[in-house]
């Protein structure tokens, strides 16, 4: 667990930092109700009226702000990445890297930039689940000294199509079908399926989707990529060509899909939940930023175009460079005011980061700054909180919807000799494009090195190991089980023929079909087999710890409370968190009488909510859970679920769910000493993939 005390860890930033806002929390028991207009209000509970049983009169202009406001309290929600969660922290480089970049954000190891980042679902709407299979979006505000810079990505580090202009296609294919409403949040319906079955090019994002990357255990422990190839350019105007990465700290881990359909069951809000409560903690999620680092030449050796949004370059090809860490330590204020009016936009970039000719990032430079305007409501958005600049700014726009800055003096054009003082362009300082040489006739046109689509499919899929090659294709076989159109199932095999043979017979025969069955499908070129990529493999990724993990630990009355302690204090140790299930809210009474009091009634708190649970119980307390079809379940979700489970004097629970009482994750508790033995079992398995699942 991280200690804000700690040389190094982060010192939270000031809560209120805003003039206009910074009235609002400088209160006492004395502050009046107002209205907007400053108007103390004597009486919230009764609206105006004629006569005690009267009508409401129209000259009330207390109820009538108040209801208006109300009234239009919703802005529209963002038409892809509706549903996100965001906090505040900051950015710290490890080193200068200036040699590569002049971006004062990373000038400086001893400089730590305020971010914001918000981390959503793609496909569902503002109250949707958390959990559905879905892409998560990785975006981040760095509030530079020298402007704003966004960098927003994903948790995949391609994506779907080549094109900019096929993106409204995706994502009309990908939501709820226009006609009937549903499905919400799901990709697992004809409309989406069709499209893809139609775009050989988002082949290897498939296999990214349907791997577990899509259904993570936590916000906390998904990376980011930001994707595209952008530049980074020094003082000297020398640029590089850099990918970036976000590494979660604590590791990248996933459900299993049973367990977050569970969750989406059990807890709507289980991700925001998370964060929010990690955040409160002091388990300050973590992210290191790295990048890849590469020039023209290399870009030209590779057999793919590094401008194509649907290829990435292994790490074995170009290695990780390190470049600094992100921490977010506070929670929003309000999640109206900053969440959700949080503008992120690829085209705020600041000087020593440039863009390339990605298609798709071409097209994403129009559509941010053009979304904002509708969902924000004008060109003002930027003088918002969240979206405003920490750095001092300065020019000549004015006027336009809600603009609050109060521009004063009678000079608004450039160039003035009215204004000497006012602000003026810089040369020697400002932002500057690369200066990349481009020519070439006016054309709809793809570049032929985007024609291969199948390769690093191949690539990705034959990088996985047995078990996470196995839930793609349990996924693709449940996803395309959902399809009804049979034509579209048939059309997607046949793209898969092209993937991997173990792949293609292995869905055919999930769906019932037979190879012969699969459409045939020329691509536009023939793939090839690159050298696998241990980095890809998710389960490479997880890591051997609890900080910030939850152990449940479903007690009976009659137990002994030196135990619980010794859970609570080996979970701690490791910095895990310990929460008590019983079949009651009210708790438990122990051997000595005294309350173990619940975090959770058992009804309300699934296992799947968990990472790791155990069991104590008496032996009457045991039988009494055998005859509980909750308490049940609730044991073989953990056994299908892959958790490790601790049994403390549960045979007959276990019995009854049949777990077996040791092995395989399984560890019996006989006393306190045990207890350490179970958590660190818990922390080294993280999820017991050998149990047949
Ligand atoms: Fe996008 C939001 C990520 C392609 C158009 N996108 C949005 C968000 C993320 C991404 C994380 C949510 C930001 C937030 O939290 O507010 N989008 C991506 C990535 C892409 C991508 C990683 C490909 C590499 N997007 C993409 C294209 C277009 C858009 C090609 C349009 C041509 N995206 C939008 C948008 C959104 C958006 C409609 C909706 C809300 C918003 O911008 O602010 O403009």
């Amino acid at each position: 667990m991280s200690d804000p005390k700690q040389p190094g860890a982060s010192a939270p930033l000031p809560k209120t930092s805003v003039a206009d806002g910074g009235e609002l929390h400088q209160r006492d028991a004395a502050t009046p109700l107002t209205t907007n207009q400053g108007v103390v209000i004597a009486d919230n509970q009764n609206s105006v009226k004629s006569g005690a049983r009267g009508p409401t009169l129209l000259e009330d202009f207390i109820l009538r702000e108040k209801i208006t406001h109300f009234d239009h309290e919703r802005i529209p929600e963002r038409i892809v990445h509706a549903r996100g969660s965001a906090a505040h922290g900051w950015f710290q480089p490890y080193q200068s890297w200036s040699d590569l970049t002049c971006a004062s954000f990373l000038a400086d190891p001893n400089k730590k930039t305020p971010v914001f980042t918000r981390i959503s679902t793609v496909a569902g709407g503002a109250g949707s689940v958390d959990t559905p299979r879905d892409v998560r979006g990785f975006a981040v505000k760095f509030y530079t000294d020298a402007g704003n810079f966004d960098l927003v990505g994903n948790n995949i580090p391609v994506f779907f199509i080549q094109d900019a202009i096929k993106f409204p296609d995706l994502i009309h294919s990908v939501k709820m079908e226009p006609d009937r409403g549903f499905p919400q949040s799901a990709t697992a319906h004809d409309t989406f399926w069709d499209f893809m079955s139609l775009m050989p090019e988002a082949m290897h994002m498939v296999m990214w989707i349907m791997s577990d990357r899509t259904i993570p255990r936590s916000l906390r422990m998904v990376d980011g990529f930001g994707i595209h190839t952008f530049r980074l350019v020094n003082a000297d105007g020398r640029a590089k060509l850099v990918k970036f990465h976000w590494r979660a700290k604590d590791g990248c881990l996933s459900t299993t899909w049973d367990e977050a359909v569970k969750i989406a069951g059990a807890d709507q809000d289980y991700h925001r939940r998370d964060l929010w409560n990690a955040i409160e903690r002091g388990d300050y999620p973590e992210w290191e930023l790295s990048a890849q680092i590469f020039d023209d030449d290399l870009a030209d050796s590779l057999p793919y175009d590094v401008l194509d949004a649907t290829k990435l370059i292994p790490e074995e090809v170009v290695p990780l460079t390190p470049l600094g860490r992100m921490v977010l330590d506070r929670n929003p204020d309000n999640f109206f005011a900053e969440t959700e009016q949080a503008a992120f936009h690829p085209g705020h970039v600041v000087p020593g980061i440039d863009f390339t000719n990605d298609p798709l990032l071409q097209g994403r430079l129009h559509s941010y700054l053009d979304t904002q305007l509708k969902r924000l409501g004008g060109p003002n958005f930027h003088e918002i909180e969240i979206n405003r600049p920490k750095c001092p700014w300065h020019n000549l726009q004015r006027d336009g919807h809600m603009r609050m800055r109060v521009a004063r003096g009678r000079v608004a054009y450039e160039p003035n000799s009215l204004d000497p003082d006012g602000p003026r362009e810089r040369p020697d300082a400002g932002f500057r494009s690369f200066p990349a040489p481009e020519a070439g006739e006016k054309r709809r046109v793809r570049a032929d090195t985007f024609a291969d689509h199948y390769s690093q499919a191949r690539l990705f899929f034959r990088s996985q190991n047995e078990v996470e090659q196995q839930h793609i294709i349990d996924a693709l076989v449940f996803e395309l089980g959902m399809v009804d159109t049979v034509a579209i199932r048939t059309r997607m095999l046949g793209h898969l023929v092209h993937i991997d043979d173990t792949l293609a017979d292995a869905v055919a025969e999930g769906l019932g079909l037979a190879r012969a069955d699969a459409d045939a499908i020329t691509p536009a070129k023939a793939p090839f087999d690159m050298d696998e990529s241990p980095a890809l493999s998710l389960h490479g990724r997880v890591r051997k710890t609890l900080r910030g993990r939850v152990i449940a630990v479903l007690v009976t009355d009659g137990v002994d409370p030196g135990l619980v302690d010794a859970l609570r204090s080996a979970a701690a140790d490791e910095g895990a968190t310990l929460e008590i299930v019983a079949e009651k809210r009210g708790g438990v009474t122990d051997a000595s009488g005294g309350r173990i009091p619940a975090d959770h009634a058992l009804a309300a708190a699934p296992s799947a909510l968990f990472d790791a649970v155990a069991v104590v119980a008496t032996k009457d307390g045991a039988e009494a859970l055998a005859d509980m079809p909750p308490a049940v379940q609730w044991l073989m979700d953990a056994l299908n679920h892959l958790k490790v489970i601790g049994n403390a004097g549960a045979d007959a629970l276990l019995a009854k769910a049949g777990v077996p009482r040791q092995g395989d994750g399984v560890v019996t508790i006989g006393g306190a000493g045990d207890a350490k033995g179970f958590v660190t079992t818990a922390r080294d398995e993280q999820r017991v993939f050998r149990r047949p699942h």
